[in-house]
């Protein structure tokens, strides 16, 4: 056996996982990575074939003529599972959406001048937003326009007429498309209480009319909940810019203070950078014979602090015990999605505080502090101070920091790519869309999303990343997915040595990295923004089904996730998930909707392929049949044009 594993399975290919993993072997401490091993995995659903929308059931659809079965109350497999999907968009949809309220809510706080801790870090964006909006920003503050923006942006999540602002920010014919088949999203509110509504027992009962809900609902969150958390952050914390840092668990100090910042939301994560950066607080730190403070990000918003203040990102969703493990982290404060309970019991184990901060989210075993903007920066200085307060109760016994790390750059927002492409004043997507039409780029490739305790962590995004570059596909990344690149070393310019001969030299031209980290989980949004843009800039088709582009999710585990993809295909993306098999398995019907009828729908579709090769070959198929279909999938000769046939 392979180090770190206690069965035959490979549970990382992150060496500071692995080391880590040996050290909970060790000391016979349980994390993920065991129990995905030992727990044990419903086979029923698995496949997606049980219902428990009612009490006259649980009914399961197995066997061989599961398709032809009835429940209790007489529903079809495929009723059944379609039900479930729409009801599982509506969880990650929610999260992601109510996640941009809460970021709206803190705009509207800084407008009414009751939080007074944020600012507006970027009121160019503000005023842009505020155009989206159709708000006048003539002779109007920056405090005044928050205000404005904030209450538009709250009243489109509960809007009762009308469809959602955003959505009209979407390429005309996609725009069109939506109108045609009546799933431009309304109210986002709206959305998500009539699936669940029509998803009760007895109510909507066909597969196709089911799933035109789900797309209509997860827009109503990518073409709104999400894409407004991505533009309002910005506008309180800045837009992102490339910084550096540096990645995985060895960034870690075994003589300072080690504070994670765990969980999504940057309302709380950023003032906590601005507490630990407090020099009272560095003065503190050193009086219990600490050198200092250091941060350490996990999961997005990780993502959040590391692209816009440079706070090393410690790792991805998998790596939250194991930070814990290393017996160095005094303290890890926590907010909302993707925080296990996991980490309680093993929390236990060693010196650290868990603190949860969320009104929705508290942990059995954590203490839990919570958090008001109008207090953000006591609140924050509190929580450090208890974890540098913890520093003298660390054990050095228990201290194993892995000396692993990689160097990173991260902050590729939309509008820094249009800068670093163009310039100050040709700021464009011209030289991307040129150089996918030349070829030198064939395409590009979002790797979003997750780890999976049932897969190998890292493997399947890391197999793409890297043979994505190699055959001249530009990859953008985001989530997890972005702490995975950076941890094994693709998220620096220098990679262009690595990638294939036709991207290589257009990084090393225009100084773009091969692989762009554009932030967390909301801001997939930037890449619909990306894709919007690049229909908008000419030459590649006037829709974004017709870019040579994949979205990509190889270890997803989420609700969040399964949301994502569907607002992708509703966009007209070609999605695929990996790592885990479809949990829609069980029903033809679904099947064939995710994989053929929205491709004839919306030009887009979600495939599940477990293995990562597999869905390199299935992109790069998909690539050069849209390259194909748009003519320049064969060199052409070259023209050299004059004044007039330019302006022509
Ligand atoms: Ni995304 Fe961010 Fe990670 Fe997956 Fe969770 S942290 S919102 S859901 S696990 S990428």
């Amino acid at each position: 056996m392979a180090e770190g594993k206690k069965t035959d399975r490979v549970r990382s290919i992150d060496p500071a996982a692995i080391e880590m993993l040996k050290v909970a072997d060790e000391r016979g401490i349980e994390t993920m990575f065991h129990r995905a091993e030992t727990g044990s995995i419903c086979p029923t659903g698995a496949e997606g074939g049980c219902c428990k929308v009612c009490y006259m059931g649980p009914c399961r659809f197995i066997g061989k003529d599961k398709e032809t079965k009835r429940g209790v109350c007489g529903a079809s497999l495929g009723t059944v599972v379609a039900r479930n999907y729409v009801r599982e968009c509506a969880g990650g949809a929610s999260a992601h959406a109510d996640h941009g309220r809460d970021i709206a809510h803190t705009l509207l706080l800084i407008g009414r001048g009751e939080a007074a801790d944020y600012k507006i870090k970027d009121p160019v964006k503000l005023r842009k937003v505020a155009g989206y909006f159709s708000i006048d920003t003539e002779g109007k503050g920056d405090q005044q326009l928050a205000l404005e923006v904030a209450e538009a942006a709250l009243n489109d999540f509960g809007r009762q007429e009308g469809y959602q602002t955003y959505s009209y920010r979407a390429p005309k014919k996609r725009q069109e498309l939506w109108d045609k088949l009546d799933v431009r999203p309304r109210g986002f509110d709206r959305e998500v209480v009539d699936s669940m509504h029509r998803t009760h027992g007895g109510g909507d009962q066909d597969a196709d009319h089911l799933m035109r809900q789900a797309i209509r609902m997860c827009l109503a969150s990518g073409w709104g909940g999400s894409m407004l958390a991505t533009d309002l952050s910005d506008i309180i914390w800045g837009t992102p810019k490339p910084l550096t840092s540096e990645s995985n668990l060895g960034i870690l100090k075994d003589d300072e203070v080690n504070i994670i910042i765990h969980g999504h939301e940057p309302t709380l994560s950023e003032l906590i950078v601005d507490a630990a950066q407090d020099p009272e607080m560095i003065e503190y730190a050193k009086s219990k014979g600490a050198k200092g403070i250091t941060l350490g990000g996990i999961c997005c918003t990780a993502n959040e602090v590391w692209m816009r203040r440079g706070v090393p990102p410690a790792g991805n969703s998998l790596h939250q015990e194991l930070a814990i493990l290393t017996g160095a982290v005094e303290l890890m404060v926590v907010d909302i999605q993707c925080v296990f309970e996991g980490l309680a019991p093993v929390a236990e184990q060693f010196h650290t505080h868990l603190v949860t901060t969320s009104k929705k989210a508290t942990i059995t075993g954590a203490t839990h502090i919570e958090f008001e903007e109008e207090r953000g920066l006591e609140i924050a200085k509190q929580i450090v101070k208890m974890g540098v307060d913890n520093y003298v109760n660390r054990k050095p016994a228990d201290v194993h920091i892995p000396d692993i790390k990689s160097p990173v750059v991260a902050g590729f927002s939309h509008e820094y790519i249009r800068y670093m492409l163009g310039g100050t004043f040709r700021e464009s997507l011209v030289p991307l869309n040129d150089n996918i039409i030349n070829g030198k780029i064939q395409g590009v490739a979002a790797i979003v999303g997750c780890n999976n305790a049932q897969t190998t962590q890292d493997e399947g995004i890391i197999g793409l990343v890297k043979n994505f570059i190699e055959n001249d596909v530009l990859v953008v990344v985001t989530g997890c997915a972005a702490h995975a690149s950076g941890k094994h070393g693709y998220l620096t310019p220098e990679m262009f040595e690595h990638a294939g001969p036709g991207l290589s030299e257009v990084c090393e031209t225009t100084g773009m990295p091969p692989v762009l980290h554009m932030g967390s989980c909301v801001d997939n949004t930037r890449i619909l923004t990306i894709l919007a843009d690049i229909v908008e800039t000419g030459g590649l088709g006037d829709d974004i089904d017709q870019v040579p582009a994949v979205g990509i999710s190889p270890e997803y585990y989420c609700e969040k996730a399964l949301e994502i993809a569907t607002y992708c295909v509703g966009s007209g993306a070609y999605v695929i998930f990996g790592g885990v098999d479809s949990r829609y398995r069980a029903s033809e019907v679904v099947t064939n909707i995710h994989g053929n009828k929205w491709e004839e729908i919306y030009g887009g579709k979600l495939h599940f392929i477990p293995e990562w090769q597999g869905i390199f070959e299935a992109s790069m198929a998909h690539i050069q049949k849209k390259r194909e279909a748009l003519g320049i999938n064969v060199e052409k000769e070259r023209v050299l044009f004059d004044m007039a046939d330019r302006r022509a």
